[in-house]
């Protein structure tokens, strides 16, 4: 298929009004910039500060551990310089020789821990400079790759977990490989710098689609299928529902302009869910989001950068403008959107039967975050698994991982592992539990207003209590923890949130609903661990008495009048300052 042509109209101001990052992009010789000589450099564990915005591309981010930043500083030294190294994964799935790979990588280049994200992949944290480019060799030697996991483009392709569960299934997999690897940048600097290869001859332009200066900020994509939308469709700049007629595969719904970052008391920012605007069918999937990347390259906003997803260029222009540009640019217009239903945001977990008879073992990971416990030996099982098991492993978007593709014969030797380690699924563990995502948060993440992952287990064990007294322990509800609210655990879509403000406060919001289709409100601001429980123990005591049979609690907090819907767009902030 050919590239849709660039517009340029980003360029059609000058570079000096636009935001730095645009002529940095620009000036950077197609992402090289001075990334070399910046890893070559051994006087500093850093690299510079023009470069870091281009490492992103390749799915680097450098970081400091900030618990070690006073300490360094009283000492003179530099911060403690680490990367984050994200791969991409489109689908979220890993064979198990590649698991080993990454285990071994993990132990070699990194903090030995391995963490699933929100996002279907795997991070490494606190890999240093002078093992960078051994790290991102290690993981293209395994046939896997970085590329684009984080920066201005298309970022890693999520689906609904495990391919091997249904053909359906394996087709919406299917399509977010292709979708992944035709939206890739092109540019050879990845090649060139992190595995030594040496310039290839281009022809034309290196970026036939992005150009010189990419996206204005990234552009994320998800497809589901129903009635899962475990991957939160609605949250996405680009979300696509599978509708399956007579047992196959019709096509595809469109939905545009979703996202969930936000800035605390900035009306002008918002989470936004997704607008469903239409139907195509599958062979049309590609172009249609090829299409929509260029529109927002050429139409979405290069001066300021919270305001550059394409949600506020949907929010601002309108579905119906971009329903007239997509047409002109496809040389048709969508078809009318077709009915479906989603039920739940959550994973199933344990034993599922796919539809070759296989089975399928969801095994839940707190918060993503392979490593070794005391009680729970999860690296080490994972690593056993990873031995014996002859399938693949599904990563899913609730940051936990299904054993996929299991013999009927082979399930009491799996079952036998998971139990030697201690990591098969505790029937103690409450629904709440299993439902709850944290983002990493401290000590890595450089915008973290409040603890996270290290924080959300302790907060769990005080609100089980609640939850295990008011008899709620198997009543699946969603809690979502983020260290401020950028909300890469996609909060905003929790049935209980909590949004860092500072070290020990969080914003509460309740009331989205259960399926994804429906965000939180503001419940409670500014408030620490004794107010969160103070405010949940009554809210959760009279779910527990006054529900309606199947009523999902965050339904319940909506029809009790705790909360208001919530209504999406700029009305968001404006329902939240009512509140607060
Ligand atoms: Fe995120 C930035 C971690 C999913 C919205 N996110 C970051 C950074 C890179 C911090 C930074 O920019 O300095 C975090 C690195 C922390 C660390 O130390 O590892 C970070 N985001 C994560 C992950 C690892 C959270 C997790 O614990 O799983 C997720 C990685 C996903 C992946 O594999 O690609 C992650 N981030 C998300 C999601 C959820 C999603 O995509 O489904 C969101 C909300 C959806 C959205 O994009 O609207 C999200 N992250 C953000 C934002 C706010 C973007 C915005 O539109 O305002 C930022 C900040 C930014 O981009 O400026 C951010
Ligand atoms: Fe960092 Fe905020 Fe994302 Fe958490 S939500 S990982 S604190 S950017």
């Amino acid at each position: 298929m050919s590239i849709e042509p660039i517009e340029r109209r980003d360029l059609s101001r000058p570079l000096e009004e636009l935001h730095p990052n645009e002529r940095l992009k620009y000036e950077s010789r197609y992402l090289r910039g001075t990334i070399a000589e910046g890893l070559a450099d051994p006087l500093t564990g850093a690299i510079s500060e023009r470069d870091t915005p281009l490492t992103k591309f390749f799915g680097m981010y450098q970081q400091d551990h900030r618990d070690l930043r006073d300490e360094r500083r009283r000492a003179k030294l530099e911060p403690r310089y680490q990367f984050m190294v994200r791969l991409r994964l489109p689908g979220g799935v890993c064979t198990t020789q590649q698991w080993l790979a990454l285990d071994a990588l993990a132990r070699e280049n990194a903090d030995g821990t391995l963490r699933l994200t929100s996002r279907q992949t795997f991070q490494f944290h606190n890999v240093l400079k002078r093992n960078l480019k051994r790290h991102i060799r290690g993981i293209v030697a395994a046939g896997l790759d970085t590329m684009g996991a984080c920066g201005d483009g298309n970022r890693n392709v999520i689906s609904t977990a495990n391919p091997l569960m249904s053909p359906i299934h394996a087709e919406a997999s299917a399509l977010a490989r292709l979708l992944s690897a035709h939206l890739m940048a092109r540019t050879g600097a990845y090649r060139e710098i992190f595995l030594d290869e040496p310039p290839a001859a281009v022809e034309g332009e290196e970026e036939p689609l992005y150009g010189r200066t990419y996206l204005p900020r990234k552009f994320k994509i998800a497809i589901t299928v129903p009635p899962q939308n475990d991957v939160d469709v609605y949250a996405h700049d680009l979300g696509f529902v599978a509708i399956v007629e007579d047992g196959r595969l019709a096509g595809y719904n469109v939905l545009v302009g979703g996202g969930m970052g936000m800035t605390h008391k900035i009306p002008a920012t918002f989470p936004r869910l997704g607008d469903v605007v239409g139907f195509c069918a599958p062979e049309e999937v590609i172009a249609v989001a090829e299409r929509t990347i260029a529109i927002q390259r050429d139409y979405g906003d290069r001066k300021d950068r919270s305001h550059a997803r394409f949600k506020y260029t949907i929010e601002d222009r309108g579905t119906e403008w971009f329903l007239e540009e997509l047409a002109r640019r496809l040389g048709h217009p969508l078809e009318p959107a077709r009915p479906f239903h989603l039920e739940s945001s959550g994973d199933r977990f344990g034993w599922a039967r796919g539809a070759d008879g296989r089975w399928h073992y969801a095994l839940f990971v707190e918060n993503g975050r392979i490593e070794d416990f005391p009680e729970r030996k999860l690296k080490s099982g994972m690593r056993a698994l990873a031995t014996e098991h002859r399938g693949v492993f599904a990563l899913t978007t609730n940051q936990n991982i299904i054993i996929a593709g299991v013999p009927a014969a082979e399930r009491p030797r799996i079952e036998a592992i998971l139990r030697e380690y201690g990591i098969e699924n505790d029937a103690s563990t409450t629904a709440l539990r299993q439902n709850s995502i944290s983002c990493v948060a401290l000590p890595t993440c450089g915008l973290a207003m409040a603890e996270s992952e290290r924080y959300l287990p302790a907060l769990l064990d005080k609100i089980d209590e609640i939850v295990v007294a008011a008899g709620l322990s198997r009543q699946s509800i969603s809690i979502r923890m983020s260290g401020c609210p950028n909300g890469c655990s996609r909060p905003y879509l929790a049935e209980i949130a909590l949004v860092g403000k500072a070290v020990g406060k969080y914003n509460l919001y309740l009331g989205a609903s259960a399926n994804g289709d429906r965000l939180d409100a503001l419940y409670r601001e500014n408030i620490g661990e004794a107010q969160i429980i103070e405010a949940l123990r009554p809210v959760l005591n009279r779910y527990a008495k006054e529900r309606r049979p199947g009523e999902a609690f965050g339904d319940f907090t909506v029809r009790a009048g705790v909360v208001r819907a919530m209504p999406y767009g700029r009305d968001f902030q404006r329902e939240l300052a009512e509140a607060s």
